[in-house]
């Protein structure tokens, strides 16, 4: 049987964004971190990555379907935190942002990973941005850096 999968290492030539959504930018910029901890420790060069900052999760599709038009970027890791509150504005937010980036990934094939969180409370998000469970910005660019190489190995 022949496996094809994407190895998880880059050679310092990929382009990549980030896009971050600021609220609740104490949780965020620790994605933002994680995200760009990894691209770096997998052998992505600095240089190549950039930064793209939008006000709430909500505008995240906006901005990544510009990105990927722009003919810019071979990947894009898409970060944020959606708290649940006590508005149904969760809800809303949270299904549209969800929606958006995976119709803008599927119209244009670029490879996009997905590390909005999407929580409770506080609490839960500070879990996942760099303590008790991971750094979810961390894994969505090891996710979008696999994504990556099995595209280049699924070409003809
Ligand atoms: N945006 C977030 O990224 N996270 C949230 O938790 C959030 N809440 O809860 O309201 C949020 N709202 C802002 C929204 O994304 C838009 O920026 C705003 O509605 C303007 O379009």
């Amino acid at each position: 049987m022949k496996i094809i999968e994407g190895k998880l290492r880059l050679n310092g030539d990929e382009r990549v964004a980030i896009i971050n959504a600021r609220f609740n930018h104490i949780i965020t910029d620790r994605l933002v971190e994680g995200a760009k901890d990894a691209f770096i420790r997998h052998g992505g060069d600095e240089e190549k990555l950039s930064l793209i900052l939008v006000p709430g999760a909500f505008e995240i599709p906006f901005a990544l379907q510009k990105a990927c038009e722009s003919g810019k970027f071979d990947a894009i890791c898409c970060v944020g935190a959606v708290i649940r509150g006590s508005t149904p504005h969760f809800d809303y937010v949270s299904a549209e942002m969800t929606k958006g980036i995976a119709n803008v990934t599927l119209k244009y094939g670029l490879p996009v990973s997905f590390g909005v969180l999407t929580t409770d409370s506080i609490e839960q998000a500070i879990e996942r941005a760099g303590s008790k469970v991971g750094n979810k910005g961390f894994e969505a660019m090891t996710g979008v850096i696999e994504m990556l190489n099995l595209y280049s190995n699924l070409k003809g």
